[in-house]
């Protein structure tokens, strides 16, 4: 059996900020059984573990497998790279749909950056914004103009649990609802969420509460579950995710946690699986100067700090 696990660390375009944390790179581990390939990168801020206890698990994972042991790591984001490169991969998928666009940053410099936009010309069925992050009347302006400028296009707000009831009920009192497709978390807490779905007639998105894996229970204005399975880690608790939002009908909403363009075109493969008519929120690769793949798909690792390798 061929084991290998290496470590990358790519730079983002400009540092970002996760949860107050400010991020030059993003740092993960690759690993590869038998020419398969999956990520491990947890995400600061996001994630409950860090890299350094992810690089420990899939460590001894790997040393496991080499013994012919069978292995069940516990942190989301080794079982999800470990779910990958040991899974059978479907054939026949569907052509994965392109992602959604994602705009995140401050919202004059986005109102600027509309002008500019080639967007007129073929707007974007629809387009996420992440809010509660800037003054509350700067997000709402924008929000009248992405409206104005792009009457067609429903815009997704995430929100990432960052209001008080109180700030959620009066943002979204002021939502033209219309040209709103759905609010992700405006609160850290399920109920506040649901208190505002209720008063303000908001549909709502799940994230967080899944990941966390909080209790939660159906309601008609939740409308979609957005999955990240770098946060909840095995495939198998992804799918029974997929399976409740059938037997709802909800969306399944198939989300990145700014994986490499590796872990990228894993999700991609996933969300043709398991979404495949519901554009993916993986439009987060362009924040990242560098790839790890050829166009062909072969992994480059010449640049990759090699942690393990048994051949
Ligand atoms: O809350 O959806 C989030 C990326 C990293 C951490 C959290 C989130 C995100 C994204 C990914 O927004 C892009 C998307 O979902 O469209
Ligand atoms: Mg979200």
């Amino acid at each position: 059996m061929q084991l290998a696990l290496y470590r990358y660390s790519l730079p983002f375009r400009r540092p970002l900020m996760f949860k107050g944390e400010r991020l030059a790179n993003r740092e993960g581990l690759l690993v590869s059984i038998n020419g398969q390939w999956g990520e491990i990168a947890p995400l600061p801020g996001f994630s409950t573990e860090t890299l350094a206890e992810a690089e420990a698990e899939s460590l001894a994972c790997l040393a496991a497998l080499s013994r012919g042991e069978i292995v069940s790591p516990t942190l989301p984001s080794v079982q999800f790279g470990f779910d990958c490169v040991q899974r059978s991969l479907p054939l026949n998928l569907p052509e994965p749909l392109p992602p959604y666009p994602l705009l995140q940053g401050a919202p004059a410099a986005l109102i600027q950056s509309l002008s500019t936009a080639d967007w007129q010309a073929s707007p974007p069925s629809r387009l996420k914004l992440k809010v509660a992050r800037y003054a509350m009347e700067e997000e709402l302006a924008l929000i009248e103009q992405l409206a104005a400028r792009l009457p067609t296009t429903k815009l997704m707000l995430d929100a990432n649990g960052g209001w008080t009831r109180e700030d959620a009920l009066r943002f979204c009192e002021c939502l033209p609802l219309e040209h709103i497709d759905y609010l992700e978390e405006p609160c850290a807490a399920f109920a506040d969420t649901i208190v505002v779905a209720e008063a303000t007639g908001v549909s709502i998105a799940l994230d967080e509460t899944l990941s966390r894996r909080e209790e939660w229970y159906g309601h008609p204005q939740i409308k979609a579950l957005v999955i990240k399975p770098t946060l909840i880690g095995l495939l198998s608790a992804c799918e029974a995710l997929v399976k409740r939002a059938r037997v709802d009908s909800l969306r399944v909403v198939i989300s990145s946690s700014f994986e490499s363009d590796l872990g990228l075109g894993l999700l991609s493969r996933l969300a043709s699986e398991w979404a495949p008519h519901e554009p993916p929120g993986l439009d987060t690769g362009h924040w990242l100067t560098e790839r790890m793949t050829t166009a062909g798909g072969e992994v480059i690792t010449d640049s990759l700090k090699c942690l393990y390798l048994n051949c």
